[in-house]
């Protein structure tokens, strides 16, 4: 999964990204010219668990990569009328899902006051005006294309949609319009969570009821944190944050509450695989079928499916194997259309 960092410039993106990925990228005006990118491990238990039993060469958890680029300027007046940098839109398109960082403090660089609800609105705009250029860019195009009339029809009730201020993601898209426009990899229709990034004075107040009723009309899952404080402590090692996390009242390092966030965001859950040679944790779009499942390993395993053989993470624990589980009927073979659940552990059979 990869996750793109995104908001108004000197919202404190770079800031959360080291507070995410423990890395110490550049803060400040510095280091607006490169990108920066960083993964997290999913902590999972059960791969460790699975681990204990199996004795496997490698244990590889889930990642999430994340990529942080500088933002627009947010003064009206400074922000380009052209639209979003290329560069940046080029990045924020790669990605599976933004995480759009709110400035929630006062801050020395910019001349504007801290103001959540505005700066949501104004980078909301900047998405969905560079998804209608580029709708009224190929609309122009297709004119000139014959048996175009159901794209043609399609990208004009997305510009209605965008026109009507509605995010592509709020426009309650079929499944063929998706699948028809997916090569546009439009920004307003990405997942997208808000990250509120507030000051050290703010670290455990709630979140202000102006944001929370702005994102629930815009049906977005908003979290807060401070990133400054969250990231000088991603910079200690794990006893030492446990201490300042605990002084600052903070029940869960942001790391966590974010991994949470993310997974629910994109309705992720893990399938887990297990042997001599490899213990691992697999993320799947919840309701991805065992055929579209073993793809995630490898194309060859998606190709020559035979079944999978499926036996619950507890049922594995329990029985200590799985000739024991066998033995208690809890090893189940199932086929393409299954849908594998969290915490599966599955043995693809296949052959190419
Ligand atoms: N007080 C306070 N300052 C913060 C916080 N987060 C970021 N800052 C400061 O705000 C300034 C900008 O932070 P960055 O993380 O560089 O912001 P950015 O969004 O990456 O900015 P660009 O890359 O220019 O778009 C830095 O001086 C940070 O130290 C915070 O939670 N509290
Ligand atoms: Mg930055």
């Amino acid at each position: 999964m990869k996750v793109g960092i995104v908001g108004l410039a000197g919202a404190g993106k770079t800031t959360v990204f080291n507070a995410l990925t423990g890395l110490a990228a550049e803060v400040g005006y510095g280091g607006r010219d490169r990108a920066n990118v960083g993964v997290i491990k999913v902590p999972d238990e059960r791969v460790d668990r699975l681990a204990e039993l199996f004795n496997p060469k490698k244990k590889t958890y889930a990642e999430i990569s994340f990529v942080d680029v500088a933002g627009p300027e947010a003064e009206q007046g400074e922000r380009s009328h052209t639209g979003l940098d290329p560069k940046l839109v080029q990045h924020m398109r790669e990605t599976d899902a933004l995480v759009h960082v709110v400035r929630g403090f006062e801050s020395p660089y910019t001349t504007s006051g801290a103001d959540p609800e505005r700066d949501i609105r104004a980078f909301e705009d900047e998405l969905m005006l560079t998804d209608l250029v580029q709708i009224e860019s190929r609309l122009e195009r297709l004119k000139k294309e014959k048996d175009s009339a159901r794209e043609r029809e399609t990208l004009e009730r997305l510009k209605a949609a965008i026109e009507a201020e509605t995010a592509l993601r709020d426009a309650s898209l079929g499944t063929d319009e998706i699948q028809m426009t997916a090569g546009f990899r439009f920004l307003s229709l990405k997942p997208l969570l808000l990250l509120l990034n507030v000051g050290e004075d703010r670290v455990s107040a709630p979140i202000p009821a102006a944001v929370a009723g702005l994102a629930a009309a815009k049906h977005l899952e908003v979290i807060q944190m401070c990133g400054k404080a969250e990231m000088d402590i991603a910079q200690l090692d794990p006893d030492e944050q446990r201490e300042f996390l605990a002084d600052l009242g903070i029940a869960e390092p942001a790391r966590s509450r974010f991994i949470n966030a993310a997974y629910s965001l994109l309705d992720l859950i893990s399938f887990l695989t297990a042997g001599e040679d490899e213990c691992r944790a697999w993320p799947i779009k919840r309701g991805t079928t065992a055929h579209k499942a073993a793809g995630k390993i490898h194309s060859d395993i998606e190709r020559g499916f035979i079944r999978a053989e499926v036996i619950r993470f507890e049922d594995l624990i329990e029985h200590g194997s799985e000739a024991r589980c066998r033995e208690h009927g809890k090893h189940k073979l199932e086929g393409k259309e299954y849908v594998v659940r969290d915490g599966d552990v599955v043995h693809f059979r296949f052959n190419v």
